[in-house]
């Protein structure tokens, strides 16, 4: 048996899931104001990824993320496994403490979550946020207007909506089936949003630091 890199006595892992536009990105900003989690969003770091000087992922990334398909997770996994013992190392939790970690869009399959928790960390929580179609596609087409987003317009839009419904939401059930999951149903304002987040994760324990 493989052991996580890293230790639940150490490190608590929160993955945070939720359709394209559903307000995952908008939502860890506040997360990580007011309960010190470590905000690492996949998305960001394969794009991130794909921009490296010398990656040799950068144009499988690219072509993936247009698609609105799910780069093998080899990759997305590195990165974030990687990410994490960056931080450890950089900025330590105050003594006393476990590090938090809000994994921001991942694993949007259920082989992902069963690899990241087997290699990586386990999670503690998983927080999904609950939004109709049609709101996360105004919300997309608009911040498409300036996001600069390769994936910001409406086919590859509606690729990605597939991909979430089909690939990504049997991880959200078989989350749900272990009652580790708290949703939020996120069509309402940023701050009501919010709100109901704060009351779904400190009744799980997750208190303000
Ligand atoms: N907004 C947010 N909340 C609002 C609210 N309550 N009321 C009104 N407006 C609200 O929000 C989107 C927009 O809506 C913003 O303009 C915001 O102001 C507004 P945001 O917080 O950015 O939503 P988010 O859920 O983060 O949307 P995002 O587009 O980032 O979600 P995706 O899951 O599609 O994107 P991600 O970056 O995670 O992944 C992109 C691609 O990368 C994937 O399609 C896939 O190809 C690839 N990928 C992998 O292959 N593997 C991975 O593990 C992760 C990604
Ligand atoms: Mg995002």
């Amino acid at each position: 048996m493989t052991t996580p890199r890293f230790s639940t006595e150490d490190v608590t892992v929160v993955f945070f899931l939720g359709g394209p536009g559903s307000g995952k990105g908008t939502q860890s900003a506040n997360l990580v104001e007011s309960y010190g989690f470590v905000h690492l969003s996949a998305g960001d770091l394969l794009r991130a990824e794909q921009e490296r000087a010398g990656s040799q992922y950068g144009d499988m990334i690219r072509e993936y993320i247009r698609e609105g398909k799910i780069v093998p997770m080899e990759v997305t996994v590195a990165l974030l496994s990687n990410a994490m013992a960056d931080s450890l190392a950089s900025a330590p939790p105050p003594a006393g403490t476990k590090a938090r970690f809000l994994i921001d869009g991942f694993p949007r399959k259920l082989d992902q979550a069963v690899f990241f928790e087997a290699t990586v960390c386990p999670s503690e929580l998983v927080l999904f946020l609950d939004c109709p179609e049609d709101v996360m596609e105004s919300r997309l087409l608009k911040r498409g207007e300036t996001s600069g987003r390769a994936d910001d317009n409406a086919e590859s839009i509606r690729k990605r909506f597939k991909t979430f419904v089909e690939t990504s939401m049997p991880v959200v059930e078989d989350f749900r089936a272990k009652d580790k999951v708290v949703e939020v149903k996120a069509d309402t304002s940023v701050k009501e949003v919010y709100a109901k987040i704060k009351a779904g994760i400190e009744k799980r324990g997750i208190e303000a630091r």
